[in-house]
């Protein structure tokens, strides 16, 4: 799988895919990730990407014509199954709509700034707004940089354990269980007693019923049909 982010704070994901399992699908060539400058196609010697609302207010614009320039650029590459627009305002991000995006091959997310891009854009190119939770961040790099990591972690081979995946929290609208490692006592902490017996039938049925319990008392809307 192949995500192209275009950006004007390209910085702000320099860090986030150079470590741990992303790094590893990267370096395995399960997935490619590319950040694109929207600056490289602004306009005019100043490289112009935004610009004054019409109608005034507060707050500027992202420009139309740098993003479809790179958004062409790319499109005249490979084709894409999503043009995503990261927004407050676009849909909820959850965990089925992170193992539905995992099943495309190449996808575009643009991060949005300022106040916003110029509407025709979303009317005409975006296939798709995402939003990763009701707050406003600065700008849609930090909320691409979640998307990605949660889509690219699903892929196979992305991971050690091809189970682990499956029994993430949220795959099956329960949260996960608590899990413990060595010492088995610290401080008169003990870890439960059942982990340590080596009965794997009793361990998951524990498991189970932790992950029942500690959904109904944290998150009991997820288990509402
Ligand atoms: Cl995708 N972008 C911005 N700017 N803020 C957000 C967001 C996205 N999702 C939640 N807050």
């Amino acid at each position: 799988m192949r995500i192209d982010i275009l950006t004007v704070q390209p910085k702000l994901l320099d860090g986030p895919f150079d470590h741990s399992i992303l790094k590893r699908a990267i370096q395995r060539g399960i997935a490619q990730v590319h950040i694109h400058d929207l600056r490289a196609f602004g306009l005019g010697k100043h490289k112009q990407v935004d610009d004054y609302a019409y109608g005034g207010g507060a707050g500027m614009v992202m420009r139309l014509e740098p993003m479809i320039a790179c958004i062409e650029a790319l499109q005249s590459e490979r084709k894409y199954d999503a043009i995503i627009y990261m927004t407050p305002d676009g849909e909820r991000f959850h965990q089925s709509l992170a193992n539905q995006i995992s099943l495309q091959e190449n996808i575009i997310l643009l991060c949005g700034h300022y106040k916003g891009i110029d509407h025709r854009l979303r009317e005409h190119i975006i296939t798709r707004e995402i939003s990763i939770g009701d707050y406003v961040l600065s700008g849609g790099e930090l909320a691409a940089a979640v998307v990605t990591d949660a889509v690219l972690r699903l892929l196979p081979g992305a991971m050690n354990d091809e189970t682990s995946a499956l029994s993430d929290s949220f795959q099956d609208n329960l949260l996960a269980p608590p899990v413990y490692t060595r010492p088995s006592e610290f401080r008169g902490w003990k870890v439960p007693e059942i982990l340590i017996g080596g009965d794997t039938r009793a361990v998951e049925e524990w498991r189970h019923s932790q992950s029942v319990e500690r959904t109904k008392k944290l998150r009991p809307d997820l288990l509402e049909p």
